[in-house]
């Protein structure tokens, strides 16, 4: 049984290798080459920056999702991309209807502390967030205490269904490392309330 990994407040189940070796490596080289990767800038603090990875927004008919001063428009959905979001509905309980994908090109491309909870996404959100390349380290961080944080190595394959409070109590990120490593991409699907 796939256990949760945070000790309150919310529900992250994490599933190692929830797609095989050989599933990882052809979705990896269909969405390195199909999806629209673009540099977006972003307002921090009011200043404008460029975000530190590849992003790009796909989903049902135009769903829009805004976030950090970005409005994106969502890009019709792949065969590759129902693929997986199909795969991952059979655990999930529920229907995605949108994912951002993101491409950290080396060990330098990260994602900052932040939860994801746009009002977009209603209350409590599910939000199944799937990897494929080179392992990352995500944190998670209690939003009362930052000091109380529980780590989980994202591998090639690996899915991670969050759920619950989650989004309300924790925030999470993607930091920067110093050893080299090779790039990844990550696909967070989301259910867009209208
Ligand atoms: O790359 C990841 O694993 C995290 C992505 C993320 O938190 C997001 O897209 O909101
Ligand atoms: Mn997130």
């Amino acid at each position: 049984m796939n256990k949760n990994i945070l000790p309150k407040e919310g529900t992250a189940i994490f599933y190692p290798e929830f797609f095989s070796d050989e599933e990882s490596k052809k979705y990896f080289q269909l969405l390195e080459n199909e999806i629209e990767w673009v540099q977006e800038p972003i307002i921090i603090f009011g200043k404008k920056v460029m975000q530190p990875r590849l992003t790009a927004w796909y989903g049902d008919n135009s769903d829009e999702y805004s976030y950090s001063g970005i409005t994106m428009k969502a890009h019709p959905w792949s065969k590759a991309l129902l693929e997986i979001k199909n795969k991952i509905e059979s655990v999930s309980g529920v229907k995605f209807t949108g994912a951002l994908l993101n491409f950290y090109r080396d060990e330098k491309d990260s994602m900052g502390w932040h939860k994801d909870d746009e009002k977009e996404l209603g209350k409590n959100p599910v939000i199944g967030s799937v990897s494929f390349g080179a392992t990352r380290t995500f944190k998670f961080q209690n939003i009362k205490n930052k000091e109380e944080q529980v780590a989980v190595d994202l591998t090639d394959g690996s899915y991670l269904l969050m759920s619950g409070e989650t989004q309300h109590c924790w925030k999470h990120s993607i930091p920067k490392r110093t050893k080299p490593l090779g790039p990844r991409i990550n696909i967070t699907f989301r259910v867009i309330k209208n």
